[in-house]
């Protein structure tokens, strides 16, 4: 690795944005600041910079640098704003990786939630017995990758309470989504026990439609959209890294919000 081949790059400057998108401020204000060169990023991730497969990985390591670090950084106990119900977005935005006439009609009286993996608890699931726990319901701000957020509200089961029943091992490290459209997703375990997590069974006061996910849909405040899974059918509890849809193409990880 020689500065001269770091300053050589024609593309260092779209390197270094690629790289800042990766990290959260402050580690972005580095970048801002010309603190961080291109070089200085070579050297930190232990990457070099000579073509572009290195640096994609060098860019998916920043990225799972990025993870940890934003896990050491989540306050377990820290709470997402709520808001006021007259703040409600109407309507509400729909998203998924395909178009809304496409979204999966589930049959609610076949319909069976599993769990697996690291669990000994209860592991199979109807939405009657979902439905019969205590409901709680919060009105929380949706923020899409995409680049818009909206305002919802959102009941259901807290979702610590859910794992308890579950009897999951809640030392395990992640608990990954298997949806009704194959989308998957995966979360850490801390978000998974946080106390806005909600298994949510209902839309603003209405049993959840089918384009907000019906039967349920993970919602996380503390996470971007991408991370609340909707038409969940399997719930694991897993030491083994589960990856997810977008997360499989690049998207980062942790995907705190
Ligand atoms: N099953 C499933 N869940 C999903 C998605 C999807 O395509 N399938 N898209 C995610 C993304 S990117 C967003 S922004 C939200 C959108 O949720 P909404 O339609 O309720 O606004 O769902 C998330 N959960
Ligand atoms: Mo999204």
């Amino acid at each position: 690795m020689s500065l001269k081949l770091f300053n050589a790059r024609p593309d260092a400057d779209l390197i270094i944005k690629d790289a800042a998108k990766e990290l959260k401020a402050p580690a972005r204000r580095l970048f801002g600041k010309r603190i961080l060169s291109l070089g200085g990023l070579a050297m930190l991730s232990g990457c070099s910079i000579s073509d572009d497969k290195s640096v994609n990985a060098m860019l998916r390591k920043i990225s799972s640098f990025n993870d940890e670090a934003q896990a050491f950084l989540f306050d377990p106990n820290k709470l997402a704003p709520t808001y006021p119900e007259s703040m409600i977005t109407r309507p509400f935005p729909f998203n998924a990786f395909y178009d809304i006439d496409e979204v999966p009609e589930v049959d609610p009286s076949t319909y069976k939630l599993t769990v697996g993996g690291r669990a000994i608890g209860k592991r199979v699931w109807t939405l009657d017995e979902l439905h019969a726990m205590p409901q709680e319901s919060q009105i929380t701000r949706h923020i899409c990758i995409e680049g818009w957020s909206a305002i919802g509200k959102w009941g259901g089961v807290r979702f610590a309470r859910f794992l308890a029943l579950a009897g999951a091992d809640t030392s395990a490290k992640y608990v990954a989504f298997h949806c009704a459209d194959n989308y998957s997703t995966s979360i850490d375990m801390p978000t998974a026990l946080h106390a806005q997590t909600l298994l949510t069974l209902t839309y603003d006061g209405q049993i959840l439609p089918p384009k907000y996910g019906f039967p349920m849909k993970l919602r996380m405040p503390t996470k971007l959209g991408y991370k609340n899974p909707k038409h969940i059918v399997a719930i694991t509890v897993t030491n083994e890294y589960p990856g997810g849809y977008w997360e499989n193409q690049g998207y980062n990880w942790f995907g705190g919000s």
